[in-house]
């Protein structure tokens, strides 16, 4: 394992002096539920559109909040923003790409989650850099479109250049004093923020920016891994090694460190591709706690290269792998790799997408696996999603459960290159204790003539697993949006 620290504190200048400080409202709220924007006490859902048009922009993008209930979610209580919309900051544009990530904290300390949005095309004026983050405040209306704008700490010279700045976004307490902060990249830069003063932008940054040419740095979770009382990032993406682009994998942890800048460790690879020479892609990220120990664990997805990729997905069967938390560090002590009930088929891209969380409402986290290339009785590109369970042990492909659009009680048709499972999320939406799967079917058809209109399902989670039971599915006309081929509801988190 490398250790490298770098202090790379940066004090970003305030855009003027005089700068008057609005306090954060005071409010009797207060929910220790996540994700919760209107402060009712269950949480809440957002499903996002970056591909959406937005007053003849095209790619515009757009975001869409689904208010849970004892009943779950619904679309007629629901809310769809874009840059357009009153209140929210900014102007839409042509492939800004509002929505490309998106996630939550009560940044303002006032009970209410808030949301923030990446808008890694967003451009931004004397400058060559691009892309904004968001932050849209929670209330006890939910989210009104009433919010502030980041730019880039490089924003400032029409000289910088840094580009897809909030291509990926999370939210964490990074320092431990209980208020979270944000953290982001761009294309070369992990940015990880001080605490916000009330509904101002924060002022200070510490910036990791040794990406430079030889790591692209392609996904951010965070998680206590430690039990330090903080979160720690992480942040995964190729690295050029041996003569060849992106051949290795980068995994890298970040503490904020009190001293100013952010302590690094390398984590190793957990594994090859068919060809045994290069490293597998870690294409998705999340953490939960599967083995109940207090100490939150790495679920990582991986789909390895192959040498036949057709279409959207590779004929690779993907796995699954996790880097179990300690005192001593993220993997320290024990990883795991799991691949699909029966060993994974070719071209299941098992995940292609992880969501982590406690389905069965037993006390240890569970996974859910997208495998959006999965072959559903003959048809191809379907896509399925599977839950492995969490237990005292840790991760299990012991009761797998598989779930597509054939299985009895769940809406819509398995068609050819729907990619069901494209995108993955656990949240309790209905408030009963036990998180609810949410998942996203990019090339879902609804309007003739379209391929790739988009729609999300939400199962919900119970004692024995995911059921059927109140099975939901949504797509953009639901919500009154109309374009064909943008793929609603493509994004739902990092
Ligand atoms: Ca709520
Ligand atoms: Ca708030
Ligand atoms: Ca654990
Ligand atoms: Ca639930």
């Amino acid at each position: 394992m490398r250790t490298r620290t770098l202090a790379a504190a940066l004090a970003v200048a305030t855009a003027s002096a005089g700068l008057s400080l609005t306090l954060a409202p005071t409010a009797s709220a207060a929910t220790s539920v996540p994700d919760d924007f209107n402060g009712d006490g269950v949480a809440d859902l957002v499903v996002a559109t970056p591909h959406a048009p937005a007053d003849g922009h095209i790619n515009a993008g757009s975001v869409t909040v689904l208010y849970g209930s004892a009943d779950g979610v619904a679309p007629d209580r629901s809310a769809t923003f874009t840059q357009n919309s009153a209140g929210v900051p900014g102007d839409a544009g042509s492939h800004s790409l509002f929505g490309a990530t998106h996630a939550s904290g009560d940044l303002d300390a006032d009970g209410y989650t808030d949301l923030v949005v990446g808008a890694p095309g967003d451009s931004v004026p004397y400058s060559s850099s691009y892309g904004t983050l968001t932050v849209l405040w929670g209330g006890p209306d939910g989210l009104t479109g009433d919010g502030i704008s980041i730019t880039s700490p490089y924003a400032t010279s029409e000289w910088s250049s840094e580009k897809d700045y909030g291509k990926k976004v999370v939210v964490a307490d990074l320092d431990g004093d209980g208020v979270p902060q944000i953290a982001a990249l761009s294309r070369t830069n992990l940015w990880a923020y001080d605490d916000l003063a009330g509904r101002t932008a924060p002022t200070d940054v510490a910036r990791f920016y040794n990406y430079n040419a030889y790591i692209q740095p392609r996904t951010l979770t965070t998680a206590d891994f430690t039990g330090a009382g903080r979160a720690q990032l992480v942040v995964t993406g190729g690295e050029n090694c041996e003569g060849t682009t992106g051949g290795c994998q980068h995994t890298a942890v970040y503490t904020w460190s009190d001293s100013g800048g952010l302590q690094e460790v390398w984590l190793p690879d957990p594994g090859g591709d068919v060809s045994g020479t290069n490293e597998a892609p870690t294409v998705s990220t999340a953490a939960g706690d599967v083995d109940g120990d207090g100490y939150a664990d790495l679920v990582t997805g991986h789909v390895p290269a192959s040498a036949t990729t057709t279409g959207e997905y590779s004929d690779a069967a993907g796995f699954v792998h996790v880097r179990y938390g300690s005192a001593d560090g993220l993997g320290a002590h024990r990883t795991a790799t799991l691949d699909a009930p029966g060993g994974g088929r070719a071209g299941d891209n098992v995940g292609a997408s992880v969501a982590v969380g406690d389905v069965t409402g037993d006390g240890y986290d569970d996974v859910v696996a997208g495998a959006p290339g999965a072959t559903v009785r003959g048809v191809p590109g379907t896509g399925a999603a599977v839950l492995l369970r969490g237990s005292a042990t840790g991760l299990t492909e012991t009761d797998a459960q598989v779930v597509h659009q054939a299985t009895d009680g769940v809406p819509g048709t398995a068609e050819a290159d729907d990619w069901f499972g494209s995108a993955v999320d656990l949240t309790d939406l209905d408030g009963d204790g036990r998180a609810d799967v949410t998942i996203a079917a990019k090339g879902e058809d609804v309007l003739a003539g379209s391929v790739r209109d988009g729609a999300d399902w939400v199962l919900r989670g119970s004692a024995a697993g995911l059921t059927t039971a109140g099975a939901t599915s949504f797509s953009a006309q639901d919500v009154g949006l109309t374009a064909p081929d943008a793929e609603f509801g493509s994004v739902l988190g990092g």
